[in-house]
């Protein structure tokens, strides 16, 4: 495809005190990254969960590591008769590829070994919430955003913070740690479109240090 922006450098872009954008930082993995992401999804089918006040999210999960913490995370519990995640260990080149991206950020020695992978199609969202399910909230999160782009809503501490709208797009990271760790976030309803590499989706991979 002739891309007209072939030129554009990757920048970074500070969002919050310890949560800065690095755009396009990983357009040149993406392709690799979305195999990443259907090998997980052979082992792990994408599945549509159940939040704790009972309804059924728009966004479908699937992910590497901490099968435990995985479907226990924020609150979230598997369909009924899928209890069970099978094991599947995060690869260690993506591993390094989250410590390369946090310590771009400033956030040095990261250690991901979960990596939580969200699918949305057109219309789905994620509401306003906090991560706070992992072990060391010390330990800041990797993200990373590939296919149609989204409007990322990022709030502050309390869920009445009005919240900046953020537009995130392929091969963008965002790297969020100490001061912004327990901010409020969630993505508005992706618009319809279609992406070269992701057709009609988009995808988020969430690296985490959850154990
Ligand atoms: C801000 N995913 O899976 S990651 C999630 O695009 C989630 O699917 C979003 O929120 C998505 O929990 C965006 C961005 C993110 C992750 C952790 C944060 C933003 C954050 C922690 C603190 C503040
Ligand atoms: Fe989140």
């Amino acid at each position: 495809m002739l891309d007209l922006f072939s030129d554009e450098r990757p920048w970074q872009e500070p969002l919050a005190k310890d949560a800065l954008i690095l755009h396009r930082y990983a357009l040149d993995r993406a392709a690799c990254l979305l195999a990443v992401v259907d090998m997980a999804a052979q082992t792990r089918p994408f599945t549509h969960r159940i939040t704790a006040g009972g309804h059924r999210m728009s966004v479908a999960m699937t992910g590497y590591g901490a099968g435990e913490w995985q479907s226990a995370s924020l609150g979230y519990q598997q369909p009924k008769g899928d209890q069970q995640v099978t094991p599947l260990l995060l690869p260690g080149h993506l591993a390094n590829f989250a410590q390369q991206m946090a310590a771009a950020a400033g956030f040095n020695q990261f250690e991901a070994d979960s990596c939580l992978i969200n699918r949305y199609a057109v219309g789905s969202k994620m509401t306003l919430h906090q991560d706070k399910n992992e072990r060391d909230l010390r330990q800041p999160i990797v993200s990373v955003s590939l296919g149609l782009p989204a409007v990322f809503l990022f709030g502050g501490m309390s869920r009445d913070d009005l919240p900046k709208k953020v537009l995130i797009e392929h091969g963008d990271v965002v790297v969020w740690g100490g001061a912004s760790r327990l901010c409020f976030h969630g993505i508005l309803p992706v618009k319809a479109g279609n992406h070269p590499l992701t057709g009609a989706y988009r995808y988020n991979l969430t690296f985490r240090k959850a154990w």
